[in-house]
């Protein structure tokens, strides 16, 4: 088997006692690279004063590490400057809160060299190395531009916007021009797809065929491949203590009222504020389930030393306020808003024991946490998904009861809808979406994206390292 080195901006395996705001990516990455026994690169999140592109090498839960710190500028205009706050917000088609500055990008170009620099001594003529995410984007054409030839992949963890977007930002075609330096670029969905052909026709001089795009004597494929939940693990939670415990704990302090339940990073693109006020709008219109129901809410803090950030913080603890104002009794609190993290046992039970799944983000790459919510229920007795139309997820979990993010009277009649479900249709609704959650898993989606790197191997031929290519 080819040995894979995956490249992300941040490395995080659990160390023990930390489950706290472990990422999406994080959950993904550590079983595909268990199999293939690779290497994960990327930094560490510590600092350091000056950068010297030391490695420091671990091993944990059966993955090898290797990572760099980062100087206080780097982390200032790479990570919180270009990465969180010009690409994430842009490619979460918020404008409003998208911050240009030079320094940003020149950081952002820094970072990606700095990374080639200290990951290339590792790399061997035969490895596969797969990059991810908006982090990292120039990465691939910095390595080819010091000679590597390895199959170079790149997967998007985040939508692609719309070109009227995505031209708002100053070197926009340097950008995706250094992206068509992958050999395999992949994207969650098709939609998001779209948007890069899209911009590669309208603004490249390049030119499409089929599902690769041709582009200064190269060729990437565009892959459309759904990131899946680490599902058999996820679903090994179930009956351990801590899962039993999270379970019972919830439905004993629900006292019979059904529990609705969201759990994301704190983030503005995650619609929690939107979702504060579908839920408000519910309690307004629908007096009978006042008392019925509560929200419970899960969102760890994330990124805090961004403003926009501390600001969504504000607004939510300030909106969950004037819901309990509003609407508390004695004996019931409608919103239980909480700012923390669970282990992935207890987010277990905590889902399995919740009526219905509130996931409504905005515009959102996937959303694992949607799979996760499903591969947790009981199937005789199955909650209820009531997930945002803009998640990348809803192009597979179409039985979910499919809402509008920024129509707060369609989130208030969706979750009408699925607190009152049948239990034939909620089963079933629940069969199909289940199928495809441990159908379509974490393996299959790093199964479906190697094999298409290897594809591209066969293609092009095998690789040179750039001491053969020095020779040559
Ligand atoms: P994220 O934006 O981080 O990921 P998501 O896919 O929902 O979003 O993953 C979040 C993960 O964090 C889930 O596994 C969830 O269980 C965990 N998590 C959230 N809150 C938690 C809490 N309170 N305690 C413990 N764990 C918690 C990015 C993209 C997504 C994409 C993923 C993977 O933004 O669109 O799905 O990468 O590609």
């Amino acid at each position: 088997m080819r040995r894979l080195i995956a490249i992300s901006n941040r490395v995080q395996v659990d160390h023990e006692g930390e489950t706290a705001n472990r990422g999406g990516l994080a959950v993904a990455l550590a079983a595909a690279l268990r199999e293939s026994n690779g290497i994960w690169f990327g930094w560490s999140g510590e600092l350091t004063e000056e950068f010297t592109g030391q490695i420091t090498f671990r091993r944990a839960e059966g993955v090898a590490t290797a990572t760099i710190d980062l100087e206080a500028q780097d982390i200032e205009e790479y990570y919180n400057g270009f990465a969180n706050r010009t690409l994430w917000p842009l490619f979460h088609y918020r404008l409003d809160l998208t911050e240009i500055a030079r320094d940003y990008a020149g950081g952002y170009a820094r970072v990606n060299s700095r990374f080639a620099d200290t990951v290339g001594p590792l790399i061997e003529p035969d490895d596969l190395i797969w990059v991810h995410d908006y982090h990292l984007m120039p990465l691939g054409q910095q390595l080819r531009e010091r000679g590597f030839d390895n199959r170079i992949g790149f997967f998007l963890h985040t939508p692609w916007p719309p070109p009227s977007l995505l031209v708002s930002l100053p070197d926009h075609r340097k950008l995706v021009e250094s992206l068509l330096s992958y050999d395999v670029i992949g994207f969650h969905s098709h939609e998001w797809r779209q948007a890069f052909m899209d911009y590669v026709t309208a603004h490249l001089d390049a030119r499409l065929e089929g599902d690769r795009v041709i582009f200064g004597g190269r060729s990437s494929l565009l892959l459309i491949c759904p990131i899946g939940l680490d599902t058999e693990e996820f679903c090994a939670a179930a009956g351990t203590p801590a899962a039993v415990e999270a379970e019972t704990r919830l439905i004993h302090s629900a006292v019979g009222k059904a529990v609705i339940v969201g759990v994301d990073r704190l983030d503005y693109s995650k619609g929690l504020q939107e979702r504060f006020s579908a839920y408000e709008l519910l309690l307004t219109t629908r007096p009978e389930l006042r008392e019925k129901v509560f929200l419970l809410q899960i969102a760890p803090p994330s990124r805090g030393d961004v403003p926009s950030y501390q600001q969504i913080r504000a607004e939510l603890n300030s909106l969950s306020g004037s819901i309990n104002g509003e609407f508390a009794a004695t004996d019931w609190v409608p919103v239980r808003y909480v700012n923390k993290g669970y282990s992935r046992d207890q987010l277990f039970g905590i889902y399995r024991a919740s009526r219905v799944g509130l996931i409504t983000p905005l515009r959102d790459g996937m959303n694992l946490v949607a799979k996760e919510y499903v591969a947790a229920q009981d199937p005789a007795d199955p909650g209820v998904l009531v997930l945002s139309c803009f998640a990348g997820a809803a192009a597979q979990l179409t039985s979910a009861v499919i809402v509008n993010p920024h129509s707060t009277e369609d989130m208030a009649d969706g979750i009408a809808r699925a607190l009152a479900m049948p239990l034939s249709e909620r089963r079933a609704r629940h069969k199909a979406m289940l199928e495809c959650v441990e159908k379509e898993d974490v393996r299959w989606w790093s199964k479906r994206f190697m094999e298409a790197l290897i594809a591209e191997d066969a293609a092009v031929g095998p690789a040179r390292s750039p001491a053969d290519a020095a020779q040559e």
